[in-house]
C-alpha cells in the first residue's frame, strides 16, 4: 500500500513533479489517497507516509506545510481521523486552487498598463500575476529567462505563448543585460522565511541585485502556505543541492582538480524585496512573522518534536 506514497515521492524527487505549488497539491492529493486506502494502524501508516514525502525534497516549505496540514487530522476511531485526513486533504487542495487567482487579481494591480515584465524559473504563482495583467491589457512584453540548469524558462515561455503573450527567452546571465527595458520583476517563491527573506529558483538574488540597481520593483507571489513556521524557531532553510551532472558533462566532471556544485535555490535578503502577493493581500516582506502566526499557526515543540498547529482553513 506504501507504493502510492513510494511513487509519488519518485516523482516529486526526479521532478516530475516540480514547482512549489504543485509538489504541496501533490502531496496533499497523496496523502489523502493514501488515507483513504489504510485499513489498519492508521496514525503509523500515516507517519510513515508523511516522511516518506517529506524526505524528498527539502527547499520548499509548502511540502512541509502540506504534509502537516493533512497531518493534523483528529477523530477516535480510525474510520474518524480517515474521513478528517481526507477532508483536510481536500481544504489544502482548495486552498493551493483558489490562491492563484486571488494572487493574479491582487498582483495584477500592482502592474501599469504598458508594462515589461521579468520572470525567471518557472512559477504558477508568477504566471497567475503575468496572465491576470496581460488579460487587463497592461503587458507589453515578458523576458524570461531560461533558468539553468533544468531550463524550467522553456516551461514558461511555452505557457506564455499558449496564452498569446509576447515573450522573450534570455539566458540567465542577461538579465542585468535587459534590466533597463524592464519595468517590474515577478517571481515566485520556494520559501519565505520569518523574516521576509525570499528562497527560489537560483539566479533570482542576482536578478534581484540589478532590479535594485536600476530601481526596478521586484515582486514576489507566493501564497501563504509558501511561508516557513520552522524559520520562526531559527531554522534555516536547507538548499536544495543537486547532482553535479546537471551542470557539467562527464569529460568536464573527470577533470583533475575541477568540482562542480549545483545548488538549486539561493536567498534573496528582504531589503530587495517590494511587495510580495499573497491570497490574503499585498504585504512588505517584514510581515512575514505575522502571516506564519495569523494563517499557519505557531510551531511548537511537542513531544521533542517541532510541529505546528495550522489554523483550520476557511
Ligand atoms: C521552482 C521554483 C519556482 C517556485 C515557485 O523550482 O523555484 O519559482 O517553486 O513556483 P523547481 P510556484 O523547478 O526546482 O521545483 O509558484 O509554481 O509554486
Amino acid at each position: 500500500m506504501f507504493w502510492i506514497v513510494e511513487e509519488a515521492a519518485e516523482k516529486i524527487r526526479s521532478m516530475e513533479i516540480r514547482g512549489a505549488a504543485r509538489i504541496a497539491r501533490f502531496a496533499a492529493e497523496t496523502l489523502r489517497n493514501f488515507a483513504e486506502s489504510v485499513d489498519s494502524e492508521f496514525d503509523e501508516k500515516m507517519k510513515r507516509a508523511a516522511e516518506i514525502l517529506l524526505n524528498t525534497r527539502p527547499t520548499a516549505v509548502s511540502l512541509y506545510n502540506a504534509v502537516n496540514y493533512v497531518m493534523r487530522y483528529e477523530g477516535e476511531s480510525d474510520e474518524e481521523k480517515r474521513r478528517s485526513a481526507v477532508k483536510r486533504g481536500e481544504e489544502f487542495i482548495r486552498w493551493v486552487e483558489t490562491a492563484h487567482e486571488k494572487i493574479g487579481e491582487i498582483g495584477a494591480r500592482r502592474i501599469r498598463k504598458g508594462s515589461v515584465v521579468m520572470t525567471h524559473c518557472n512559477s504558477s504563482a508568477a504566471l497567475s500575476v503575468i496572465k491576470e495583467a496581460f488579460r487587463q491589457g497592461k503587458i507589453e512584453e515578458v523576458f524570461a529567462t531560461e533558468s539553468r540548469p533544468r531550463l524550467q524558462g522553456h516551461l514558461t515561455v511555452r505557457e506564455l505563448s499558449k496564452a498569446g503573450i509576447p515573450a522573450t527567452l534570455i539566458v540567465d546571465s542577461a538579465a542585468r543585460y535587459f534590466m533597463k527595458e524592464v519595468d517590474c520583476i515577478v517571481v515566485g517563491a520556494d520559501t519565505i522565511t520569518a523574516n521576509g527573506a525570499l528562497v527560489n529558483k537560483i539566479g533570482t538574488s542576482q536578478i534581484a541585485l540589478s532590479a535594485k540597481e536600476a530601481k526596478v520593483p521586484f515582486m514576489v507571489a507566493a501564497e501563504t502556505y509558501k511561508f516557513s513556521p520552522k524559520t520562526l524557531f531559527g531554522e534555516l532553510v536547507t538548499i536544495e543541492e543537486r547532482e553535479a551532472s546537471e551542470v557539467a558533462p562527464e569529460e568536464i566532471l573527470k577533470l583533475k582538480g575541477v568540482n562542480v556544485r549545483n545548488p538549486a535555490f539561493d536567498v534573496t535578503p528582504r531589503d530587495y524585496i517590494d511587495v510580495i502577493i499573497t491570497e490574503m493581500g499585498a504585504i512588505p516582506p517584514e510581515m512575514a512573522y505575522l502571516v506564519i502566526k495569523e494563517r499557519l499557526g505557531y510551531a511548537v515543540f511537542e513531544e521533542g518534536e517541532l510541529k505546528i498547529s495550522p489554523k483550520h482553513f476557511d
